[in-house]
Order: structure tokens, then C-alpha cells, then sequence
């Protein structure tokens, strides 16, 4: 989130898209409540299927499964169309006026730079006109054809209403009643969030599902004021965490590129070059690194050594979910721990998933119980298990309530959690487990001496001498330390690229501060409940960076320092003081006046200071969003352009991972959560009270399509798709209607995937239908648009 959940009761208009949040966020809509009705904001809610959400909403509009930049493509030309942007804030805060290169085109669904053999672009050609000393050329009146407003303007001029609805299959009025009411948020004086989610990002395009949100927002003025922003509502209760901390491949903690095999990063002074930007605050990587450097190997890094950077392994390819159970279906991954995941339910393609697992010579299950993945050999599972010689071994983990330590919500905010009980029997909690893992590896290692020993032995692993780590000492490596002194570290400024400073995730730097006696010296556990303004909360934990609740808030005020609104204020500039100040921590210079040079640049991580309405190098797949339809497509000959699939995504067409043609598998499918149950399922198909209000495995369909099918209510069905089938009840309901797709009727399904053969509630496994195929960034698996067939059981 940009913003928080406190700071929703400040929008005027809330668009739901690709989220559910009545029903898997339920605390947001309280938020939303009020934002009704002491505002009188509007909620729309955009989804393929009327949810709870919908229910709760001002209005309703259907789309089609996979057609996210089609919807918001004709916001965006709705918004310029029709003048409805904030031009003020257009002009001083994104990139609008900044000039592109000749080289950069757009050719019916190709951008500049493709290479059709690699399926990938260079983006080489999409940089920006500079003159001799490296300066970007403008165009401040926003009319060069070759400005970032003009191409954006062109680019989507082709997503008119009736080419968008026609893919989209969202009615007419629907369509219009969205854009005008969300578009209304254009008016200084009002503010719109886009919440968003699963439905959005789990696409072949999910990234530029993303990008076309913050587009819209941009050219509405809503990024860095109260009541905006682009809000993922995250999931797991520590998602947001765990992606702070390098849970992601191809990370670092706090979002540093994981070194790679390239020669890009061959030592420290090549990644340095590599990664450091000129301007903005990424000029401060080499800082971030090398005290990571330093938290991870201690006084076996030194500046001869390159702070042990060779120590770090390299990657050589994309390590991604799909990637990993590809190479583990060809033999080439011999061991697995899932710690906390349960792949067999919840990875796409599941049947080639559990299939990849039996190539394993061991593998590990660190989980409460034993789930799907954990008893994958067994003949419950449908496998035999006289062929399987996977050793398994399992590790009974505690709860959350069982242990110590953080999570880090939506908004960033991190807050401790306290032991409530003790471990039941041999459950030890995540952090004995790693700990105890950690050391016996070393000691594993102890007097080796060979390349794959040194790293390990070079590892410093300081958090006690006892049983447990101590909790305290994590949160010092955390935050950070000055070599010399000892002492922690205020924030992320002072630490340096020259060996003197430790600290294991810069963005946290500051909450656990050097505190005098008698103060509270971790952050993450305050608990005061004041309202310091606008709902902040600066009191309540800690929010990285530097205890901030709202990214971007320069732009909450005018290019003046002004202020846009008078009931929206976040921080100004008071001439006064000459500073920055208000109801949050400055997203800015707290010194910088705003008529000086750079006292517009509200975008303080970009080189430029400016947002990106236009993306010039952090998209491997355009600059701008495209449509393009799912991998499965019900329809060809995207009207859009010439290219149905997005062509920058990597196609793994192995074995057990078929492509379906609508000839065969004619309806579109999708899935989604249920309130009563938890992602795989095992916290709460293990629960008898929570198994009995959602006991079965069913698929929602529309009435005509049941009609259509000869299919009755609690019918048992099989769906069937091009990797496998299920069974499933049938659920015949009005929340799904038929779409029309250029002129054709188009059925869309959809159904829970909590279910599995463990516990007590069990039901088939809905990825057994899903595709191996992610999106073009992230390689995020496409689960929420693909191809089936529906027929009753036994006919
Ligand atoms: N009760 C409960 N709450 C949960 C969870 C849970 O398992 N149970 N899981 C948590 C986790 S980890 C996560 S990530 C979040 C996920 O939160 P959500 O994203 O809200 O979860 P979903 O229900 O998977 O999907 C949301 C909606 O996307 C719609 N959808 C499907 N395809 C499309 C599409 O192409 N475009 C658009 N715009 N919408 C589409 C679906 O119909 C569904 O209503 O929930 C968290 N909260
Ligand atoms: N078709 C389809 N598939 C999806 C999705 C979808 O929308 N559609 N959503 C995807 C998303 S967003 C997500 S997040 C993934 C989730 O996929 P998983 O992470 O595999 O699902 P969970 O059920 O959350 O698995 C967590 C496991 O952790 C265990 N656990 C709980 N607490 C602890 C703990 O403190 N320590 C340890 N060691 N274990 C613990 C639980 O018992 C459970 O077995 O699924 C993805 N799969
Ligand atoms: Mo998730």
C-alpha cells in the first residue's frame, strides 16, 4: 500500500478491482464505512463475479476474467478524453512532459526492441531524449508528439468505450457510471484509492495490471494524498514482511537486487555501478550493501574482500515457484524444505507440481500439520508409494500465538506479537528451527577447506549462546549498528559503504533505536492509540521508512507547498520554520523549499524526482500497459493489436502442462477465497467448526450456463481442463451471468481453491486446472484466467 488501512475513511471514492476485501480484508470495509458516511464516498466494485463485496458497494460492474488493461485503458482515455486530469499535478509531479526517443515505437501490440526468438525486449530503445550533459528534455506545455503525454494520450486513444466493453464484456452504463464517478476524483478537492489484489496480479500481464492503476492515479492527482494511493491489500498477515526480507529469488532484503552470475555483478564495484542510479535515494545502495555485507559475514568482511561479496551466491537463472518445480521435474533440484507452504494445494499446475516432488532424493515439511504437499507419497494422495524414494521428514512448528516477533501489515506497519501460550509437545517456533539449522550447518563445516565451506564459515551468526535466538538481537542486526560505538543506528542515512556501519534491512533501520533508559527501544511494540492526525497513528508501531504512513505525501500538496485541499492535508511547507511539516514524516527534504531547485521533485526514489506515467526501464514487458488475453483465451484476434498473449512471457510447454483451445475448453474459469477458509487450507480444514460451515468442494456457475448444461444445484460436476479434471458440487447462482465478448456469449465459472485430500473438510484440488505460465515481471502464476469444460458427473 501506498497508503494504509486508517487513512481509507479519507477517500472520496474507493474502486474495488481485483480484490474481494468484504470477504478476505473484512477490517478494511469498517475503514470504507466510515469514509461513507462522514464523506459520503462512493465504493465501486469491479469483478468478474457479484461478491461480497459487491454487495456492500455503491456499484457493480462485471468483467470478463483477464481483461483488467482493457477496463483501465478506457479510464485512462476516458480521463483525457474527456479533461478530467489533474493538471497540476500532472505537470509537476510525473513524468508527462519528459521527451522519448525516436527509437521507441508501438506497432499493433509490439513495442520497440522485441526479439521474438527470446520472446523478450531490449528497453534500450525506450529511454528518454537527453541533451549533452545527460539532461532530460521536456516539453513543459504537455504537446510534442513525442512527450510522455502525447504518446500516453495515442496510445490509449484506442481503448474507446465500445472496442473496451467488447473484450471486457462489461455493460455500457456500468462502464460510463465507473468512469465518471472515479474520474470525478480528478477535482483537487477529492481524493479516489484503487484497492486491488489477487485478481489483478495473478496474470500473464499482472505487473502492467499494476502499472495501468498508478496511471490512472497519477493523471487523477491521487498518489501521496490522504484518501489515495495504490493499495495492495496484502495477504498472509506478514506478506508484506516477508517481501521486505528477500522472500522473493531475485531479492535482497530491503529490495536490493540479488546478485546474479551476469557480468554485471561480477565483483562488488561492477554491481555498485550496476545498480546505483544517479540521483534520487537509490544513490545510496552501495551504503545499503555493504552493511548488509556486514550483518551477514561480519569481521570476515573487510574492504580486501570486498565485504564478502563473493562469499554470496550468484544466481544463474529465475528461481521463481514455476521455475523451481520445473527443474525439480527434470531432475535437476534433489532437495526441498517448504517451511509454511503447501504447494500441492496451493501451486498452479498441482498434479505437476506433486509429480516434480517425487524426483526428490529429501525433503523437509516445517508446518503445523501434515499437509497435502507433506503427505504427497501416500496413497491417500493418489500416488504409489512403493515408486517414491523421497525421504520425508517433518517438523512440527509452532503457531503465531506460541512465539515471539513481527509481522508487517498492508501498510508497512510493523507490529510485535507477543507470546501467548507455551508450544504444544516438540513444536519449536520458526526462529528456534533456522537458528539451530543455522548452527549445526556450521559446525557442520567446521575445519573444511573448500569453496563450498567458506560462506558458511564466513557466516556470522550471533544471536546467543542459548537454545533460542534472542529476539533482541535479531532486531539489532535488523536495524543497524555502528561498528565502532555499538550503537544502533537513528535511520538508514548514516550507514555506510566503507565497512563501518551493520545493518540487515536498511528500510527497517530506526525502529529499534539507541534509546535511553527507561524508553522503548523496539519500536514495533508501541501501542499508543492517539490519532496524532488525519489517522496516522505515528505512536502506534513503527511504519518503514522512518515511521512514514503515506509514500509520495510531498504530492499532497501544491507545487507551493500548499495543501491541495483543506481536509487533506498530509504535510506543507511552513516558510516560517523553513520546513516541512504536518501530520506525517516527509516524504521529502524536511528543509527543501518548495521554490527551490528539486522543490517539485515529490518522487524522491526516482533519478528525476518524477512518477512514471511512463516507464522507461522497470518493465521487462512495455512502458506502457497493454491488453492482451490470458494465456487460455476464449476469443483470438485481440482488437487491440495483432498479438493475442503478452509477448515478453516465458512459455514452458513441457509435459504435463498442456495448452487448451477454446474448441475444447470453452468456458473461462477462475478462483478465489472464501471467508470461512485459509489459502491451502490446512489452519482451517483441521478446524471442525470452520470444516463444517464450508464442508465440500463446489464450483460457481451462472444459471444459463446450467441451464445450457443440464446441470441442477448440488449436482456433482467435472470440470475439466487441459493439465486434468475435478469433481465438485454445483452451486447455480445469479452472481455470475454470461458475458458478451465481440458479439459472443462467453460463460465464465468459478470456484474456492481451499480444498484438499488432508483434514477433516476435503474436496479436490482446484490448481490441479491451472497453468504453468506467470506473468512477464514477476513470473506470479496465471491463476485467475484459464480455459475449462463443464459437465454433470456420470453423463
Ligand atoms: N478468508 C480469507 N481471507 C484471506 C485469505 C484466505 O485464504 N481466506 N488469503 C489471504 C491472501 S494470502 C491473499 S493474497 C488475499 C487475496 O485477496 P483477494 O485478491 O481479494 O482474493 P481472491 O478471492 O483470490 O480474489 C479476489 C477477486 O478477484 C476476482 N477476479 C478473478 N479474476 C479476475 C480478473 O481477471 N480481474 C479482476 N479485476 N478480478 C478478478 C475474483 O472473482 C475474486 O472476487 O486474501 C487474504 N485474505
Ligand atoms: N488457484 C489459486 N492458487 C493460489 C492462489 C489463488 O488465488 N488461486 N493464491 C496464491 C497466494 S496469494 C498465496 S499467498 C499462496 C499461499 O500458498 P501457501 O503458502 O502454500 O498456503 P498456506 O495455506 O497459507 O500455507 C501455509 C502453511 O503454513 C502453515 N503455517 C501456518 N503458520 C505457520 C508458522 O507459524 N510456521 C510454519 N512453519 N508454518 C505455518 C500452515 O499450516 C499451512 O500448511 O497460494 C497461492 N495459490
Ligand atoms: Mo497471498
Amino acid at each position: 500500500m501506498t497508503n494504509h488501512w486508517n487513512d481509507l475513511k479519507h477517500t472520496d471514492c474507493a474502486l474495488i478491482i481485483g480484490g474481494n476485501p468484504a470477504a478476505n480484508h473484512p477490517i478494511s470495509m469498517r475503514h470504507l464505512q466510515k469514509a461513507r458516511d462522514e464523506r459520503g464516498a462512493k465504493l465501486l466494485s469491479v469483478d468478474p463475479r457479484y461478491t461480497h463485496t459487491s454487495s456492500k458497494s455503491d456499484l457493480y460492474a462485471q468483467l470478463r476474467s483477464g481483461t483488467d488493461i482493457a477496463f483501465m485503458g478506457g479510464l485512462i482515455n476516458y480521463a483525457i478524453e474527456n479533461g478530467l486530469y489533474h493538471e497540476e499535478y500532472v505537470k509537476h509531479y510525473t513524468n508527462a512532459s519528459f521527451l522519448v526517443t525516436d527509437d521507441y515505437a508501438f506497432d499493433e501490440g509490439i513495442f520497440s526492441g522485441y526479439d521474438e526468438g527470446d520472446r523478450s525486449y531490449d528497453n534500450s530503445q525506450w529511454v528518454f531524449q537527453t541533451d549533452d550533459e545527460g539532461n532530460i528534455l521536456k516539453d513543459e506545455s504537455l504537446s510534442d508528439p513525442r512527450c510522455v503525454f502525447q504518446l500516453l494520450k495515442k496510445h490509449f486513444s484506442r481503448y474507446d468505450i465500445d472496442t473496451v466493453i467488447s473484450i471486457t464484456g462489461t455493460s455500457k452504463e456500468d462502464f460510463i457510471e465507473v468512469a465518471e464517478t472515479f474520474c470525478g476524483t480528478a477535482d483537487p478537492n477529492k481524493t479516489g484509492t484503487i484497492m486491488y489484489a489477487m485478481g489483478t496480479t495473478q496474470h500473464t500481464k499482472g505487473s502492467q495490471n499494476v502499472r495501468s492503476y498508478a496511471i490512472i492515479q497519477l493523471l487523477l492527482g491521487n498518489v501521496g494524498r490522504p484518501g489515495g494511493g495504490v493499495n495492495a491489500m496484502r495477504g498472509e498477515c506478514n506478506v508484506q514482511g516477508s517481501t521486505d526480507f528477500a522472500l522473493l529469488f531475485h531479492l535482497m532484503p530491503g529490495y536490493l537486487s540479488a546478485p546474479n552470475a551476469s557480468e554485471n555483478h561480477r565483483n562488488l564495484e561492477a554491481y555498485k555501478a550496476a545498480e546505483t542510479p544517479s540521483g534520487g535515494y537509490w544513490e545510496n545502495t552501495p551504503n545499503f550493501l555493504v552493511s548488509l555485507l556486514k550483518a551477514y559475514y561480519g569481521d570476515k568482511a573487510t574492504s580486501e574482500n570486498d565485504f564478502g561479496y563473493d562469499y554470496f551466491p550468484k544466481g544463474r537463472r529465475n528461481y521463481s515457484h514455476i521455475s523451481l518445480f520445473e527443474a525439480m521435474f527434470d531432475g535437476e533440484i534433489k532437495g526441498m524444505f517448504t517451511w509454511g507452504q503447501n504447494p500441492v494445494v496451493g501451486g498452479p499446475n498441482s498434479r505437476k507440481e506433486k509429480k516434480a516432488m517425487e524426483n526428490l532424493d529429501w525433503f523437509v515439511s516445517i508446518d503445523l500439520w501434515e499437509t497435502e504437499t507433506a503427505a504427497f507419497w501416500t496413497e491417500q494422495s493418489g500416488a504409489d508409494p512403493t515408486n517414491i524414494d523421497t525421504e520425508v521428514f517433518m517438523l512440527p512448528a509452532c503457531g503465531p500465538y506460541e512465539k515471539e516477533g513481527t509481522v508487517s501489515n498492508s501498510g508497512r506497519w510493523m507490529q510485535y506479537r507477543y507470546q501467548a501460550i507455551e508450544p504444544k509437545n516438540d513444536a519449536r517456533s520458526d526462529a528456534w528451527i533456522v537458528h539451530n539449522l543455522a548452527n549445526r550447518i556450521k559446525k557442520l563445516y567446521e575445519g573444511e577447506n573448500n569453496p563450498v565451506a567458506e560462506p558458511i564459515q564466513a557466516l556470522s551468526w550471533d544471536f546467543g549462546q542459548g537454545d533460542y535466538p534472542e529476539i533482541d538481537l535479531i532486531a539489532r542486526e535488523i536495524n543497524g549498528y555502528d561498528l565502532k560505538t555499538g550503537r544502533t543506528v537513528e535511520s538508514f542515512a548514516v550507514l555506510k559503504d566503507d565497512g563501518s556501519t551493520s545493518c540487515g534491512n536498511w528500510i527497517y533501520s530506526g525502529f529499534y533505536p539507541d534509546a535511553g533508559p527507561g524508553e522503548e527501544k523496539n519500536l514495533s511494540k508501541r501501542r499508543d492509540d492517539e490519532d496524532t492526525g488525519m489517522d496516522n497513528y505515528l505512536n502506534w508501531s513503527y511504519a518503514w521508512p522512518l515511521n512514514r504512513r503515506v509514500l509520495y505525501n510531498r504530492a499532497s500538496a501544491d507545487p507551493q507547498g500548499n495543501p491541495w485541499a483543506s481536509d487533506k492535508e498530509a504535510i506543507w511547507w511552513d516558510a516560517s520554520q523553513s520546513s516541512w511539516v504536518g501530520h506525517d514524516v516527509p516524504d521529502f527534504g524536511a528543509d527543501v523549499d518548495p521554490n527551490s531547485e528539486g522543490g517539485t521533485d515529490a518522487f524522491i526514489m526516482r533519478g528525476y524526482g518524477k512518477a512514471s506515467l511512463y516507464s522507461a526501464d522497470g518493465m521487462t514487458d512495455g512502458p506502457f500497459p497493454e491488453h492482451y488475453e490470458p494465456y487460455e483465451s476464449p476469443i483470438s484476434d485481440n482488437p487491440f493489436s495483432k498479438v493475442d498473449l503478452n509477448p515478453a512471457v516465458k512459455i514452458w510447454d513441457g509435459k504435463m502442462n498442456d495448452r487448451g483451445s477454446v474448441s475444447e475448453y470453452p468456458i473461462v474459469a477462475t478462483n478465489y477465497r472464501l471467508t470461512e477458509h485459509w489459502q491451502s487450507g490446512s489452519m482451517t480444514r483441521n478446524q471442525e467448526w470452520v470444516s463444517e460451515l464450508m464442508p465440500y468442494m463446489f464450483i460457481e456457475m451462472s444459471e444459463e450456463l446450467a441451464e445450457e448444461k443440464g446441470i441442477s444445484e448440488r449436482d456433482k460436476v467435472v470440470v475439466e481442463s487441459a493439465r486434468g479434471s475435478i469433481e465438485a458440487y454445483a452451486m447455480v447462482t445469479k452472481r455470475f451471468k454470461p458475458f458478451k465478448v465481440k458479439g459472443k456469449k462467453v460463460h465464465q465459472i468459478g470456484m474456492p481453491w481451499h480444498y484438499g485430500y488432508q483434514g477433516i473438510a476435503t474436496g479436490e484440488i482446484a490448481n490441479v486446472l491451472t497453468p504453468h505460465i506467470g506473468d512477464a515481471n514477476t513470473m506470479i502464476p496465471e491463476y485467475k484466467a484459464f480455459l475449462c469444460d463443464v459437465r454433470r458427473a456420470n453423463s
